[in-house]
């Protein structure tokens, strides 16, 4: 399966979660005397690709069936390589009421491919319960999407969204909101920039850029207008490969002629169709041979 399908199916597992919930085993705080509060932990295996956008949350299900509140903590401890956003949570969780905590689970660049548990404990002499999740090496070389999972940075992100919504292997703009592309954070200001790096020179055949282009947010209202694609020069400086103007299209392919060889691109944003923010929804960089 290709990453990007797996990622695609991860964002469909993950709605699925958040809404209802497929839970694996079930630890009680009762026996700390903590009150009846019982943690489930998200079932299934996490797939994380290894790389700064490649987590995935980890949700874990506090639900307190007890007619007073309690606070509880929840301690987590990732194996190696994996790394998650917290060591611990705590929360309270309301009378006959249940509470969703998410703790993001990544792998840094680099990492090796394999499974791995985290552990989680409910209360500091909780039982324990494990979560699995696989670790996914980031695509490299011949074919693969360079840009997929980052590094990623931007001149600004809307708070709405993340950084890493356009290389999450996403390109569908009927998925925008907040689950899939970046979105500036200086609205009606211009350039806006969006820099992608391979950690290292790479040949460069093919840059696509998805911008938002949905049956409600058509490209020629919403997308990017105008934009400048340029490379990273072995000196650090900039130099623009593709200028497009009066775009009104979803998806603009640009081959760099001839094959340019560089550490990082970026998109410098100059105008959008709707004048007020920069959108993509995918930035793809490939070698292709
Ligand atoms: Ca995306």
């Amino acid at each position: 399966m290709s990453v990007r399908k797996l990622i695609a199916l991860l964002a469909v597992s993950f709605t699925a979660v958040a809404g209802v919930a497929v839970y694996g085993g079930t630890a009680s705080a009762a026996r700390q005397g903590r009150g009846p509060v019982t943690m489930t932990v998200q079932s299934g295996t996490l797939d994380v690709l290894a790389a700064p956008c490649g987590g995935r949350p980890l949700l874990v299900d506090l639900t307190n069936p007890g007619s007073e509140g309690a606070y509880v903590d929840v301690f987590i401890t990732p194996e190696r390589p994996l790394v998650t956003s917290h060591d611990v949570i705590s929360t309270y969780v309301p009378p006959n009421d249940n509470v969703v905590l998410r703790a993001q689970v990544s792998a840094p660049l680099g990492s090796a491919g394999g499974t791995h548990g985290v552990s989680l404990r409910l209360g500091p002499r909780g039982p324990r319960q494990q979560a699995a999740v696989t670790v996914t090496p980031k695509p490299s070389g011949p074919g693969a999407d360079l840009a997929l999972g980052g590094p990623v940075s931007a001149s600004s992100t809307h708070g709405n969204f993340s950084v890493c919504g356009a290389v999450d292997g996403n390109t569908d703009s009927e998925d925008w909101s907040t689950r899939t592309g970046w979105n500036d954070g200086t609205r009606t200001v211009f350039p806006d920039t969006y820099t992608v790096e391979f950690g290292g020179p790479r040949p460069i055949d093919r840059i696509v850029l998805y911008t938002l282009d949905s049956a409600r947010y058509p490209a020629a209202r919403n997308g990017l207008k105008d934009f400048d694609v340029q490379t990273l020069g072995s000196g650090g400086e900039w130099t623009t490969v593709s200028s497009v103007r009066g775009n009104t299209t979803g998806r603009v392919e640009i081959s760099p002629d001839p094959v340019v060889t560089t550490a990082s691109v970026r998109i410098v944003a100059l105008a959008s169709n709707s004048g007020d923010y920069s959108r993509i929804i995918e930035l793809e960089v490939y070698q292709d041979a």
